[in-house]
């Protein structure tokens, strides 16, 4: 079964990237303040496309946060203080490059598993902008999967089973805090990012299809059952994310800026091109995004 719908009349042309997700935008200059026929465009097009790629953008941080604020409102999250653009706090900057201090950047690992933005706050993300000001010459992808696939391949028996399940999702389970990559927030910042419980199986709020709402770099538990069993169900969950049939891969030019809806897709980046020398020029990887903020918590 294929989940894509078929596109409808739009003022927004579009070229689909691969079978499960993803289209190019044509004819769209995010720096510029659109119409609301073009927003609507958008919108439809991510819908129907789960991800969207601008090509040979140019947006300063400031261009960024008000093409942004047309799809929504934006989010800044609590605790990100020191990780964001130091005029514009809603703009998150993923990087390897030191800090002008010479110390590592504490975004350099972010994305190495699977997820969705924000999926630890009680109203998660709607979507994300992310811009690539520098690319490394070799690597540096990303990779966004398409969960209504992942949910729609499940077994009846599977989703049954976890129809009205809640899992836990907690921002502390992220790697990068684990691995000391980011250093450990003070109390106040993690007074701000209490543990939330978000349906397993839940469902898009404008397409009203049901998709997989958990992921492993934040979902914790599964509510209500025993530690092994809770591992094994979300383990099988994990792999059924992450088949390759449900992926598309983003080769990045600089100027691209890709919107994803975080409600409907998972996304991360692999670790494959700094290895030997994270300080070499052409291994710097500089991008920033911009979060919009759902409308409801997820149901
Ligand atoms: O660096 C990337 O490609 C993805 C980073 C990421 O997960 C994000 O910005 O939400
Ligand atoms: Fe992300």
């Amino acid at each position: 079964m294929h989940t894509l719908e078929k596109a409808k009349a739009n003022p927004v042309e579009t070229t689909r990237l691969s079978w499960a997700l993803g289209a190019e935008v044509h004819g769209v200059d995010l720096s510029k303040a659109l119409s609301q026929d073009v927003i609507e465009g958008v919108r439809q097009a991510l819908n129907e496309n789960l991800v969207l790629v601008f090509r040979n953008q140019t947006l300063t941080p400031k261009q960024h946060v008000e093409a942004t604020r047309q799809f929504g409102q934006l989010m800044i999250s609590p605790g990100l203080s020191r990780w964001v653009d130091p005029e514009f706090p809603e703009v998150f900057v993923v990087t390897n490059k030191r800090n002008k201090d010479g110390s590592l950047s504490e975004t350099r690992h972010t994305a190495r598993k699977w997820h969705s933005d924000q999926s630890f706050m009680k109203t998660p993300s709607l979507g994300s902008l992310l811009y690539c000001v520098e690319k490394p010459e070799l690597g540096g992808d990303t990779m966004f999967a398409n969960m209504y696939l992942a949910y729609d391949e499940l077994s009846e028996t599977m989703k049954k089973m976890l129809d009205g399940l809640q899992a836990t999702h907690n921002y502390f389970f992220y790697s990068a805090f684990k691995d000391g990559t980011r250093a450990p927030f003070t109390e106040e910042e993690l007074a701000k990012v209490p543990p939330v419980s978000h349906p397993v199986i839940r469902t898009h709020p404008e397409t009203k299809k049901k998709l997989i709402f958990t992921n492993e770099s934040i979902t914790e538990c599964i509510n209500g059952l025993t530690e092994s069993e809770s591992k094994a169900i979300l383990s099988c969950l994990f792999d059924q994310v992450k088949n390759p049939r449900y992926v598309y891969r983003h080769h990045w030019q600089v100027g691209d800026v890709v919107f994803w809806d975080n409600r409907a897709t998972q996304h991360m980046a692999p670790a494959d091109y700094d290895i030997e020398n994270m300080d070499a020029p052409e291994n710097h990887r500089l991008m920033r995004r911009t979060t919009i903020k759902g409308t409801e918590a997820p149901y």
